[in-house]
């Protein structure tokens, strides 16, 4: 059984003025799909502190790190930027495949920046903050992320 973190980004729940709903959804998708969430962040929309959390939990080798939020247009979005300067080689397919099933709910789905990559034995994959937006996204490629860890780590 694969150990997840998941990382709410987000500024408002961070301070407060609104329930992470994003992160418990996530958390509850992939506690269904058979892993076990050991560790559960909130932060705010800021890289240094993201990249920070991506690394700590990259030294503790949880094998796969999910992120909700912050990969939009607005200038407070930088989850990709962090994840970016974190990861060693970017897995495309995954963040493609999310856009790609994406649209079939939402036009939207083009907007998200998320990216997927890995780093040591870590796979870091960025969700959208709309909690179903990011449970969608993660069911769009949860099939493929035992295998992927199983050959990573
Ligand atoms: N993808 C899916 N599957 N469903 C959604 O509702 N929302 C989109 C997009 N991806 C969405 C989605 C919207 S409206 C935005 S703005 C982007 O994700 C970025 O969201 P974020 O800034 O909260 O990460
Ligand atoms: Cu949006």
């Amino acid at each position: 059984m694969f150990q997840v973190a998941v990382v709410t980004v987000s500024d408002s729940s961070y301070r407060g003025e609104r329930i992470d709903k994003g992160g418990p959804a996530v958390t509850k998708a992939v506690i269904d799909a058979g892993f076990e969430v050991v560790s559960q962040i909130l932060l705010p929309d800021e890289q240094a502190a993201i990249e920070a959390a991506l690394r700590e939990l990259v030294g503790l080798k949880i094998p796969l790190i999910l992120t909700t939020g912050g990969t939009g247009l607005s200038s407070r979005d930088v989850t990709p930027e962090a994840t970016r300067q974190v990861i060693e080689r970017e897995v495309p397919g995954l963040a493609e495949e999310m856009r790609r099933q994406g649209l079939a709910k939402t036009r939207f789905a083009l907007l998200s920046r998320a990216v997927a990559g890995t780093c040591e034995s870590s796979l870091i994959i960025n969700l959208p903050g709309n909690p179903e937006g990011a449970v969608e996204s993660l069911q769009a490629i949860i099939d493929t992320l035992t295998h992927a860890l199983r050959v990573l780590t």
